[in-house]
């Protein structure tokens, strides 16, 4: 069901001080045309980018790697026509990737990529094929006036840090598809160091698979990250600022999690993300932050993801700032928090993604972080989009598993989830806004009661005659479900139920129960004990039946 958005313009006025910045960027969120480009550009950057897994009796054991690339070649070339044909990942590297292959087509344009997709899947032998999604960044720059950090206000981040300014034991890995400035002023001292890694020496000292990595990869250029260029590097340095920029230090910015460590890992695409993961997991990162998306089914990041999360890791995403609540990557992945951004009005941006697929939201627009030092002669430039809003959450777990190291990754994802404060937005973005401190508060428990319609948000409309899902969620021991006509003063009841319901199906509204011209109100209310004490939630959304 699509919501119909209205636009409110916002005049922003800063209170403080101001410092003025120029940031040399004419990006705004994209239009289709635009995003194409980028992406035709991006795949012509690495033209390998349909990844094919093939069933294992198609080779025999003798099969080099040279001749399973020859025989697939070959293959392929009778049904589709193909340039070249690479192993996309060692044979080592995990049971259900085996004889995955990275194919180049000579085709850069996605639509045209999913259709050679499609003809690949029907292929006896393929086991599974996806198009080596290319990732945009997703921020939106902008022409900033002033020098402003007023985004810890609103997810009192203040109150949190009397609790936990966070732990240098916490590592966050920013996955980014320009990369981390490692060296900025204000990043430094919070980057995370392979201790096992001797710089510079040219061996791969702790015997990762990776040579001189000493605080992440490259997983682009292949390398430790110090090569790539510096200019194109603002993307992930100023994710990886608003997380944890070193806080209390007396130089530029904070992060919410101000000591926890930021781990470095470029990655362009799907084929790149997959081994990015692994190397998060194998050193030592708890959590995952990715401000970057792309549209259409993508079967390698869901099992990428899934590994991850059965390594106990937390992954957090970008919503996308596209208006839209089309199926988005990694974000709408299974156990991946799906970030959305507010405006400074609290209002959910015209720009940002929504739908029952994103988790909560954060601030996102004009938020203060470290820019690549030294190119343009400033150090601070702010950013705006779901690329803003993500960090934030993802420094907030940092928080949260800074105070509570026991946590599971569920737990740290349902306290962040069900701690953040309701906001009444046009769109339907998650739970609420980020409350850093709510859930610092939380004493490490999920908290309870809590109380969200979803699906159907306020001010939808839905068709008269139709049975509608009720999707939200109802944290607590009990909830029921009423409904009123708007002119009418009475209650009547459509459910109640045990137990809980976390993101998903709360009842089925009958077609037969509502009159077709008239508005209604929807109420969950869910009730949970407290120390003996039932107290209860309430969320209630007013739809117009036609
Ligand atoms: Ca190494
Ligand atoms: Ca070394
Ligand atoms: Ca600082
Ligand atoms: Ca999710």
């Amino acid at each position: 069901m699509k919501t119909k958005v209205i636009l409110i313009s916002t005049l922003v006025v800063f209170s403080s001080f101001s410092v003025a910045y120029a940031l040399n960027s004419t990006l705004l969120s994209r239009s289709d045309k635009q995003r194409e480009v980028e992406l035709e550009q991006c795949y012509k950057n690495d033209p390998e980018n349909i990844l094919v897994t093939i069933d294992s009796n198609f080779f025999t054991k003798k099969d080099s790697k040279d001749s399973k690339e020859k025989k697939v070649l070959n293959f392929f070339k009778k049904n589709i026509d193909i340039k070249s044909v690479s192993l996309a990942f060692d044979d080592e590297y995990s049971e259900s990737l085996k004889n995955t292959f990275a194919v180049n087509t000579g085709e850069y344009v996605t639509k045209k990529l999913e259709k050679i997709v499609e003809k690949i899947q029907k292929i006896k032998s393929v086991k599974m094929a996806g198009v080596n999604r290319c990732f945009l960044p997703e921020a939106i720059p902008n022409d900033p006036l002033y020098k402003n950090q007023y985004h810890h206000e609103k997810i009192n981040s203040v109150q949190a840090w009397d609790i936990n300014t966070g732990s240098d034991s916490v590592v966050i890995a920013i996955l980014d598809p320009y990369g981390v400035q490692e060296g900025h002023e204000d990043l430094i001292d919070n980057v995370w160091i392979n201790e096992g890694e001797i710089p510079s020496d040219g061996i791969d000292n702790d015997g990762n698979g990776y040579v001189d990595d000493i605080h992440g990869w490259d997983f682009m250029f292949n390398d430790n990250g110090d090569y790539g260029m510096l200019q194109t590097k603002y993307h992930g340095t100023q994710v990886a600022g608003l997380a944890a920029a070193k806080g209390n230090n007396a130089i530029g910015v904070t992060g919410v999690c101000q000591s926890c460590k930021i781990m470095a890992l470029t990655v362009k695409n799907t084929r790149q993300m997959i081994p990015s993961f692994k190397y998060a997991v194998d050193n030592g990162a708890k959590i995952i932050e990715m401000s970057f998306g792309a549209y259409g089914a993508d079967p390698y990041t869901n099992l990428a993801v899934n590994d991850a999360y059965n390594s106990g890791l937390l992954m957090i995403a970008s919503a996308g700032n596209d208006n839209t609540d089309d199926l988005h990557y990694p974000s709408d992945c299974n156990h991946v928090m799906s970030i959305a951004f507010t405006d400074t009005d609290d209002q959910s941006d015209e720009y940002t993604n929504y739908g029952t697929g994103v988790d909560m939201s954060a601030p996102g627009q004009y938020l203060l972080s470290t820019f690549i030092d030294g190119v343009k002669g400033v150090k601070y430039v702010p950013i705006s989009g779901t690329s803003a809003a993500a960090p934030l959450v993802a420094g907030a777990a940092g928080l949260l598993w800074s105070e509570y190291p026991g946590l599971s990754s569920d737990e740290v994802y349902n306290i962040l989830k069900y701690s953040a404060k309701k906001i009444d937005t046009i769109k339907p973005i998650g739970t609420g806004m980020l409350d850093a401190y709510a859930a610092l508060n939380s004493n490490g428990k999920v908290p309870a009661p809590f109380a969200i319609i979803e699906s159907p948000w306020n001010g939808n409309t839905i068709p008269f005659g139709e049975n509608v899902d009720l999707i939200g969620s109802a944290v607590g021991s009990s909830y029921k479900i009423e409904y009123q006509r708007e002119d009418e003063t009475q209650w009547h009841s459509l459910a109640n139920m045990q137990g809980q319901v976390m993101e998903g199906q709360l009842t089925i509204l009958s077609a037969y129960l509502l009159n077709q011209g008239y508005n209604y109100i929807l109420r969950l209310t869910v009730s949970a004990d407290n120390n003996g004490q039932i107290i209860t939630d309430s969320h209630e959304v007013k739809i117009l039946v036609q």
